[in-house]
This record gives C-alpha cells, sequence and structure tokens, in this order.
C-alpha cells in the first residue's frame, strides 16, 4: 500500500517579540512592540514584530515605530530595540530538538522549520498529531516559548495548516481533507501569490484557491506562463512533490587567490592577506555571521596546503582584530616553511560561526588577481 508523506510545519509565534518576554516576565501582559532603529531620528525605523496584545491595536511586521506609539499612545506598551543574539540563540535552541524528531529536517530562516517525521509515524496521520503535540509540549517545557504547527501530506498543506490556528495551535490535514482545507482560502494564501498575482487573479474571476483550481488550465498557462501557471494549478490542488531538505549552513567562508610571483615574503603576502580579509569580514557581515576561527595557508606549487588556525573565545568584532590575528598567524607559518620553499597562492579562511543563518555549505571562491 502506498503510504501518505507525513509533513509537519512548525512556525515559532510572535517570535522576537516571544524571546523578549520570556526574559522578562514583566512584559508578560504587555503590548510588546520589538523594533528595528535606524538610528536617523529618535523613533525612526520599522516594527520587527510585535506581540498579540499589540497586534489588537494594529500593530505589526513592517509599519514604522512612529506610528506603532501612535496606536499604543493610551497604553502601557514596552518598546524594545532587537537582540539578534537572543533570537538566534532560541533558535538554535529549538531547532536542535525539533531536528530530533525528523527523519528528513529543513530549517527555514530562523523560525520556521520542516520535519518529514513519515517513516516514525508509519504514514499515520493520528499518530503524527501525538507526535507534532509532544514535540510542542517539548518545546515549551524546555525553551518556554511556544510555537504553531500543521500537519499535512506535504510541505504546502503543512505550511498554510501551521497558519492557520496560532499561537500554539496545531491544525492536521490528511489527505482526503486536503481539498476541503484549502478551497475556501483566498489564493494569497499560496506560497508566491503575492499582491499583483492576487489582483491579475481576481481580475480573472479567481479569488479563493477553490477557483483557481477549478480554473481552465490553458488559460492560466497563457496568463502566468507554463512553468508558473503549472504551478498555481497544482498548488491550488494540494499538489506538492517537493522533498523536505536539508539546507545548507555556511561552516566557512574563504579566498584564496593566486598570488603574481611565488613568494615566501610575508609583507608580499599581507598585502594580498589583508585585501581578503576586508572581502570575508565583508561577507560574513552580510550574512550576518559572527566568527571565531581565523584560518590562513599557503598553498605551493604541487598545491600542498600548510594551514594555521587560531580560535577566538568570542567572535571576532572588527577588521582590524582579524587582519592582526592573520599577520601573526601567517608570521609563524612563515618561520614553519621550510626554506627553499615559496607560496603560490594564500587562503584566507573563517569559520565557527555563531549563528547558523541560511547560506550555502562551503563559500569559497578561487579568484586569479
Ligand atoms: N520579522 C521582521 N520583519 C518582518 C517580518 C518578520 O523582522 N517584516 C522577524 C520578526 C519575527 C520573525 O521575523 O518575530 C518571524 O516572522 P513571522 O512572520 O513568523 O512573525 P512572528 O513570529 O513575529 O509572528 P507569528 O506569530 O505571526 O508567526
Ligand atoms: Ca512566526
Ligand atoms: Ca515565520
Amino acid at each position: 500500500m502506498l503510504i501518505s508523506r507525513v509533513i509537519i510545519h512548525v512556525d515559532f509565534d510572535y517570535f522576537y517579540a516571544q524571546c523578549e518576554a520570556r526574559e522578562n516576565p514583566s512584559l508578560k501582559d504587555k503590548p510588546v512592540v520589538v523594533c528595528v532603529y535606524s538610528g536617523r531620528s529618535e523613533d525612526s525605523g520599522a516594527v520587527a514584530t510585535a506581540n498579540y496584545a499589540a497586534r489588537k491595536y494594529g500593530v505589526k511586521s513592517g509599519i514604522p515605530i512612529v506610528q506603532a506609539k501612535r496606536k499604543l499612545r493610551d497604553v502601557d506598551a514596552a518598546f524594545l530595540p532587537v537582540n539578534f543574539d537572543l533570537y538566534d540563540r532560541v533558535s538554535e535552541n529549538i531547532m536542535t530538538i525539533l531536528r530530533q524528531y525528523a527523519e528528513r529536517f529543513e530549517q527555514v530562516g530562523i523560525d520556521e522549520a520542516f520535519l518529514d517525521v513519515t517513516p516514525k509515524v508509519e504514514g499515520d496521520f493520528a499518530k503524527a498529531t501525538q507526535l507534532a503535540l509532544e514535540i510542542q509540549n517539548q518545546i515549551v517545557a524546555k525553551e518556554r516559548i511556544t510555537v504553531s504547527m500543521g500537519v499535512g501530506p506535504n510541505k504546502l498543506v503543512a505550511k498554510i495548516a501551521a497558519g492557520r490556528q496560532k499561537p500554539f495551535g496545531m491544525t492536521v490535514v490528511r489527505p482526503e481533507e486536503v481539498e476541503a482545507f484549502l478551497n475556501p482560502l483566498p489564493v494569497n494564501e499560496l506560497l508566491g501569490v503575492g499582491r499583483k498575482t492576487t489582483i491579475a487573479m481576481e481580475e480573472m474571476g479567481v479569488k479563493t484557491v477553490g477557483d483557481l483550481a477549478g480554473f481552465d488550465l490553458d488559460r492560466l498557462l497563457k496568463r502566468f506562463g507554463k512553468v508558473l501557471g503549472m504551478y498555481f494549478h497544482n498548488s491550488a490542488r494540494g499538489i506538492d512533490a517537493s522533498p523536505v531538505q536539508e539546507r545548507g549552513v555556511a561552516e566557512s567562508i574563504s579566498h584564496i587567490p593566486t598570488l603574481k610571483e611565488d613568494t615566501r615574503d610575508l609583507d608580499t603576502i599581507l598585502e594580498e592577506a589583508y585585501k581578503i580579509c576586508g572581502d570575508v569580514y565583508k561577507r560574513a557581515g552580510e550574512l550576518k555571521f559572527g566568527f571565531k576561527t581565523v584560518t590562513v595557508q599557503l598553498i605551493l606549487h604541487d598545491m600542498s596546503t600548510l594551514s594555521k588556525s587560531r580560535t577566538f573565545e568570542t567572535p571576532i568584532e572588527n577588521l582590524e582584530t582579524l587582519k592582526a590575528s592573520v599577520k601573526e598567524l601567517f608570521q609563524k607559518l612563515l618561520a614553519d616553511m621550510p626554506v627553499e620553499l615559496k607560496a603560490r597562492r594564500i587562503g584566507v579562511k573563517i569559520s565557527n560561526f555563531s549563528s547558523a543563518r541560511q547560506a550555502q555549505k562551503h563559500l569559497t571562491e578561487y579568484t586569479e588577481r
């Protein structure tokens, strides 16, 4: 017998705000607004998220802080700056719990994940519901954070289900319930149906997922093109074969340029090395990675490699520290290198990241300078 896949989607409730409330219990019953201050003027910037007490007043992600303050002017509300270290730490802890339950695991951003639990529950949705409840309670017990869950036969259905009941909700959609579950929903519940597409579909008389599922396929393909049209058609019918897949988390960032000529001269090497420091440091900043380990490499003609690394107690906070460390490491490495040898390429690598945000596995660039 063909068993259905069983996929759980987990989305953490009002995540940044909930982390803040966990750390400071006095915030528990107040509206909490977490803000990204731009620093331009006192209240310039946007709301990252708000707890449900604040949402009652119309405060939500993305609105200007000034507007949120206006909405909450008569209320005892807390406005807090973002504290990414806290959210990263909580996220990593919860992801570690989730990962243990999944046959396959896929983290999406800081506060969402898919778990394929098919073998564990033998394709049985009743067992899956029990498992999902257990996971939900486990997270409350260990991390004091509530999450909402969706259980479905694929990622598409599980994700939409997870958003149906929040906070601390659980929505289970069995394979035979998919059609009835999806049909009444507005089309913009589907991934990839944004504001423009919603308007375009409305003009075609398509308002709900059910409308889209029943819409003439040829006309749909003409309007949106083959790939997108087919995607909408399948999505509206709850068809999604995409696997739950581990996403690569960057483990290191390195640049390994070729030197203009072979050398063992420290100054020549450092001139090149400092440029690389700037590049990798910038890249780590873009990815919002903190890193603790610096590795330098000397690559010889036969591609044999000499390397030395140093790991700091805390993430490296500035480019100057990185450069100083790189200099020290190359000095040591050159002192150890047999005198008859010269380096053809040099490398600087940073690793041991303190935040596991999404990125490719190894971001190495072999560049010619
Ligand atoms: N976030 C942000 N800016 C946005 C949207 C979100 O900084 N425009 C951040 C803050 C959120 C986190 O991402 O806490 C997760 O986003 P969600 O959309 O999942 O929203 P929440 O977790 O805050 O609330 P919900 O309970 O609706 O999931
Ligand atoms: Ca969330
Ligand atoms: Ca989310």
